[in-house]
């Protein structure tokens, strides 16, 4: 119902909406309204109510819900439906649970905050209230378990080109990360379930920060993140980089399914790639390995070459700039 009100309210912005014509087309009272105009002041929806005229929308929160974003998406299936929590552990468990439930396609879970956020092999992700988009998409592909790291690669390329439409200079660091100003802005946890042939489902997670400022990470990793805000100077709007996200990622994600042709994201990712053309340090168990970084080959693996000469294409792992000290 709050919804629905809104939905009146945002189709007559101009003009003041009745608390008449509201009870009468949604068959509720006007005490009801009222409550629900309450609670959208909650929310962060600036509503002036003025009596016998009824209720105008002034202005609208940067809420990561289907009611912010559906209006910027040009989307046909990702992000039609927008699952969006003010708080939960993670929104890939969520995702995960959802989809294990039968959940389709383009489906996204959405969380102002992240008690538990996830990066990969069980480390955590720092997700504060209202400061980044944390988000998980659902994707039924039917591609061989094989491709599966393509899927990072489609991620990166739409967060990627979303930031620069927003004259947000990134790099993407192969395989999980974009970089602004030699820190991590953004991470992708993609994550499958399904057997060695036969993909039930995947889960793309995707945290970007946005408007946190410098005290909002935690001393451990203070050194190696940062924000858009922090870099730019400025808040920026989430829904908007939301929504150009997901309009981009349909576009490489269909690209990618219906013609198994992954060439556009990978070209983006291989353009951008901060890793391409210089020294690396390769972690494997507790060894590492320098090698230069030659190619992001089309099954969006990393192709390396040793002092020796030796070629390896990488399918995943921890890489690093050689001569960073770790820290991209
Ligand atoms: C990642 O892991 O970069 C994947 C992060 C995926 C997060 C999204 S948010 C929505 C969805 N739901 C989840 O629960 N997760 C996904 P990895 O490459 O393992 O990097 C993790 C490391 O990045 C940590 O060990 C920290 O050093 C650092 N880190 C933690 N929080 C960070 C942040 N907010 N920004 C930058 N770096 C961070």
């Amino acid at each position: 119902m709050k919804e629905d009100i809104l939905l009146m309210l945002k189709n007559d912005t101009d003009n003041f909406v009745s608390g008449q014509n509201i009870s009468d087309k949604l068959g509720v009272s006007r005490a009801a309204i009222w409550k629900y105009i309450n609670q959208l002041k909650e929310d962060g929806y600036v509503i002036e109510s003025v009596s016998k005229k009824g209720y105008k929308l002034i202005s609208s929160p940067d809420l990561l819900t289907s009611e912010e974003l559906s209006s910027l998406l040009n989307t046909n299936y990702i992000g039609k439906n927008i699952i969006h929590f003010d708080s939960i552990d993670s929104t890939n468990n969520k995702a995960k649970e959802l989809a294990n439930h039968g959940e389709g396609e383009g489906t996204v879970v959405f969380a102002e905050e992240q008690t538990l956020g996830r990066g990969r092999l069980g480390r955590s992700w720092v997700s504060p209230k209202y400061k980044g988009a944390w988000m998980s998409i659902i994707l039924r592909p039917q591609i061989d378990p094989y491709n599966i790291s393509l899927i990072t690669q489609v991620g990166a390329a739409a967060v990627g080109k979303a930031m620069k439409d927003l004259d947000i200079d990134v790099c993407v660091k192969w395989p999980n990360d974009l970089i602004l100003n030699r820190k991590k802005v953004c991470g992708i946890l993609t994550e499958m379930s399904g057997e060695l042939n036969q993909m039930n489902h995947v889960i793309i997670g995707i945290g970007i920060n946005v408007n946190q400022d410098l005290e909002d990470f935690p001393s451990d990793v203070y050194n190696v993140a940062t924000s858009v805000k922090i870099e730019k100077g400025h808040e920026i709007s989430r829904k908007i980089l939301v929504a150009k996200i997901l309009n981009y990622f349909e576009e490489f994600y269909s690209d990618f399914i219906t013609n198994l042709d992954a060439k556009n994201c990978l070209r983006f990712c291989k353009e951008n790639s901060i890793l391409i053309g210089k020294e690396i340090n390769i972690t494997r168990k507790d060894e590492t390995f320098i090698a230069k970084a030659i190619d992001l080959n089309d099954r969006g693996e990393l192709v390396v070459r040793y002092h020796d000469g030796r070629i390896e294409n990488l399918i995943s792992g921890e890489v690093s700039l050689h001569g960073f000290y770790g820290l991209i």
